[in-house]
């Protein structure tokens, strides 16, 4: 396998998909070499298949909004690898979702899972419907016309959506119900993020903030280091920053910054738990402006419009927002005021520039498929408690999510210690993800 001859031959087939590109550029220049040590899956044409999704559906969604106008949306569900599992893997609400961005995601779904060990595919879906500004009724009609059409494309076997950037509980309540009168069956295992009365795993919500502090103790704990004391900017105020401050916060760290589109907000004293529940509050809002926590906590919150949580002086960076979103600029800034750990919490959340500077300065980083990947675990878990039809208590999913997200920790260390002794998370995780896909793949014969 030649990375150079690859990457040409899939930008000449899918030109302008620049997230999707950028993500498999990145698996593959970490499994070159491990690859081509394998001629069975050269053979094979591993790589050739695996970079492409199975199958996409496209679909369009048409709803009425709250002035009575008919609303034309597009929905996606990228059905990307089905080797070790059902297709898994969430859907995303937002205005800049395209092709690229949802394959993107689809692929790096399908090694996040394959780390979890848990047996799951990968996938991911979701629409350009922009929730900012929209009311309750406007999020129920689009979630119901979206399901309207997804409905029979998914399944506890087959595939299982869940939430990402612009659906969480609400939104998957509202599909569930749809799925529910559509399927004519209580299919709970169809979707999870679901209501802890109807199915939902205790902890989901909590579970990829809670996996990536968990995921932080054991790098830190390997570098020497642990959490005590640290500072740490937070960007974003959705589902995944609100598990990690509270995770943060309860294992003695400080969360100094938050951020949002509009700007960053600098809490010198640290995040306190009532600031941390009202970002729930902050995001049911769909206003999606982080200064709202300077206008309620005056004072303590300190709001600069136009600045990224990056521009705070912080030992830890953990971008848990949207893809690209702490580029080469970023990472300078960081390095110049002493960030020593960066884990990535969003999806590819930094840049190849980025990640190249934070490498170069030999500082801890991990990617957002080993470090995030205890959300989609625990909706693993969520889909065995639907399928022998009982719940946990919440001290059995948090002592899974611990071991899941050690034993990624574990296999990273595994394929990714480098001759001096560091280890390579990048390559780690990827080339851990990419072995057992490749694996199965090879076993189950060309199809
Ligand atoms: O990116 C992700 O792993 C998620 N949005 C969670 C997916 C899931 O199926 O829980």
């Amino acid at each position: 396998m030649e990375v150079k001859k690859i990457m040409a031959a899939l930008e000449a087939k899918h030109p302008g998909e620049k997230e999707y590109l950028q993500a498999v550029h990145e698996v593959l220049e970490s499994i070159e070499e491990v690859y081509n040590q394998h001629p069975e899956f050269e053979k094979a044409k591993i790589v050739e298949r695996i970079v492409e999704p199975d199958r996409i559906f496209t679909f369009r969604v048409t709803w009425i909004d709250d002035q009575g106008q008919v609303q034309t949306n597009l929905g996606y569900r990228v059905q990307f690898n089905s080797a070790i599992g059902p297709y898994k893997g969430g859907l995303r609400f937002h205005k800049a979702v395209n092709p690229s961005m949802l394959k993107f995601l689809g692929f790096e779904q399908t090694f996040k899972n394959a780390l979890t060990t848990l047996p799951m595919g990968g996938g991911k879906g979701g629409s350009d419907f922009d929730p900012v500004g929209k009311s309750d009724s406007e999020i129920m009609r689009f979630c119901q016309a979206f399901m309207l059409e997804l409905w029979h494309n998914i399944g506890p076997d087959q595939d299982v959506p869940a939430g990402d950037v612009g659906v969480g509980g609400r939104e998957i309540g509202y599909m569930f119900g749809m799925y529910t009168k559509l399927a004519r069956q209580y299919n709970t295992g169809v979707l999870t993020g679901k209501g802890a009365t109807w199915g939902g795993s205790i902890l989901r919500p909590e579970a990829t903030g809670y996996g990536a502090l968990y995921f932080a103790e054991h790098m830190l704990a390997k570098a020497g280091k642990d959490l005590k004391g640290k500072t740490i900017a937070v960007s974003g105020f959705g589902n995944v920053a609100w598990g990690a401050s509270q995770k943060a916060k309860e294992l003695g760290a400080k969360v100094i910054a938050i951020s949002g589109p509009d700007g960053v907000c600098h809490v010198a004293d640290g995040l306190t738990d009532e600031m941390i529940d009202y970002m729930l509050e902050m995001r049911a809002s769909n206003r999606n402006k982080v200064e709202d926590m300077a206008t309620k906590f005056p004072g303590k919150a300190v709001f600069t419009a136009g600045k990224k949580a990056w521009s705070i002086k912080c030992d830890i960076a953990l971008p848990c927002a949207f893809q690209n979103e702490l580029n080469g600029d970023d990472a300078k800034e960081l390095l110049a005021n002493g960030t020593w750990c960066v884990a990535e919490v969003s999806n590819m959340g930094c840049t190849p520039e980025a990640i190249k500077a934070f490498q170069d300065a030999g500082i801890l980083f991990a990617p957002g498929k080993a470090v995030n990947a205890g959300g989609v675990a625990t909706s693993g878990l969520e889909m065995t408690q639907n399928a022998m039809h009982l719940g946990w208590a919440g001290e059995e999913v948090d002592q899974k999510l611990h071991f899941i997200m050690e034993s990624i920790h574990n296999a990273c260390v595994k394929y990714g210690t480098q001759p001096n002794g560091k280890v390579d998370y990048v390559k780690g995780a990827n080339i851990a993800g990419f072995m057992k896909v490749a694996q199965a793949m090879l076993e189950q014969g060309v199809i």
